[in-house]
């Protein structure tokens, strides 16, 4: 028992010998500590430096590498190369009957606006110069383009002020049919005139086509006067302009005052409206690629061709097309997607934006009707034919032996 105790005496003694010597050694330790500390702190400090110098390099690489994306675009945008169309908004008086003529709102003063042709893989520049009173913008319907180019149209972005011009780049990946026209932040716009095809060719085609014909599908709604009075009681009827989309519910018409003090002859003003009612006193036109019938020219082809047909439906309406006495192969529906395998339809029915690229061949001569299904679309006053119809005739002779097929359209 006592050595016990003499041992726990010893024990506790030791420990406060210890603990005196572990407090007496502090000051020793913390040296030590501090020393660690400071030579930690030290290397940290280095590698901060190290790490800032890295970012730095960093930096400058990105801004050299931001120079040069930059030269690059700049090299790209002059590039000899580039296919460069210039689209002209403008309002402009558009004949569809004979004697009727519509103030609309145009490209290059015509509808539909000029045709975009290129071959996939092409740099495409669209210089889009706006002369309306109103702003508008470009969208090409269907293709994959950067969003500086297809986003949402805004202040540098797209979006173009009266009397400015705004540069559309992009390179064309998609073959296929497309179409172009104002966004929808311009909803007007469209339904007044402003749409055109855009064709992007193959680098390699699957299959050969003798003829490649667009048919742009469209309607032109329009309300009799502004023109100073070519047609009957037309200076009585004064059309009022809003802006787009400014009052919601009533119809929006091309152009104000202008309207009344040009006299370019014309007798009806288009009209647009989002409501879907329809406003009374309108008349609608049904065209395709700008003129209805009897006033579009009858499509000729020759025994044995094949044609390529690219049908658009620039409208608002849904339009039922056939083509008698043809099967109509389609090969592909609202770009690019070469459908395999091909299906055959005597009748289309084109919903508003629908591009349809069909085949036909040329195997059954004779004077053919290619017309809306729908009455009111393929008549005009009640008779046929009158808007979307026109004619497909040949003949049972072939094209003269040497003589080439008539378009190849490849650029
Ligand atoms: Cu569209």
């Amino acid at each position: 028992m006592n050595r016990d105790l003499k041992n726990k005496c010893a024990f506790f003694l030791a420990s406060l010998v210890a603990v005196s010597f572990s407090a007496a050694a502090q000051p020793a330790f913390a040296e030590l500590i501090d020393g660690d500390l400071a030579e930690e702190q030290v290397k940290e400090k280095e590698e901060m430096r190290d790490m800032r110098k890295e970012m730095g390099d960093i930096n400058s690489t990105i801004d050299d590498a931001m120079d040069e994306l930059d030269a690059l675009g700049k090299k790209i945008s002059n590039r000899q190369n580039a296919k460069e169309f210039h689209l002209f908004a403008r309002e402009s008086d558009w004949e569809t009957y004979k004697g009727s003529t519509v103030r609309c709102l145009t490209y290059n003063g015509k509808i539909p606006g000029p045709p975009i042709t290129v071959t996939e893989g092409d740099f495409v520049k669209i210089v889009l110069h706006n002369q309306m009173k109103t702003p508008t913008s470009l969208q090409f319907h269907g293709l994959i383009t950067p969003h500086t180019v297809g986003g949402i149209p805004r202040t540098g972005g797209g979006l173009v002020a009266p009397n400015e011009t705004f540069v559309y780049q992009f390179i064309a990946k998609q073959a296929g049919t497309f179409w172009y026209h104002p966004q929808l932040v311009h909803p007007n716009q469209k339904q007044l005139g402003m749409f055109g095809a855009i064709v992007v060719n193959p680098k390699v085609r699957s299959r050969p086509y003798d003829q490649d014909i667009t048919l742009i599908f469209s309607e032109l709604r329009k309300t009799p006067g502004g023109s100073g009075g070519t047609a009957g009681g037309a200076t009585t009827h004064r059309v009022t302009a809003t802006r787009a989309g400014a009052t919601p519910g009533r119809s929006t018409t091309v152009s104000s005052e202008d309207v009344q003090t040009k006299s370019g002859g014309h007798n009806y003003t288009a009209t647009a409206w989002t409501t879907g009612s329809t406003p009374p006193d309108v008349e609608t036109d049904y065209l395709i690629n700008g003129r209805p019938a009897p006033g579009i020219a009858p499509i000729e082809l020759r025994k044995g061709q094949r044609v390529r047909m690219r049908l658009i439906n620039a409208g608002q309406e849904s339009v039922p097309i056939q083509l008698s006495g043809h099967k109509l192969e389609i090969v592909s529906q609202n770009g690019g997607d070469r459908l395999e395998p091909h299906v055959y339809r005597d009748t289309i029915c084109l919903f508003p934006s629908d591009r349809v690229d069909v085949d036909i061949t040329a195997d059954n001569p004779g004077v053919w009707s290619f017309a809306s299904e729908s009455a009111h679309q393929s008549t005009h006053k009640g008779r046929f034919p009158g808007g979307m119809a026109c004619v497909v005739r040949y003949s049972e002779l072939k094209g003269r032996p040497g003589q080439p097929p008539m378009t190849e359209m490849e650029q």
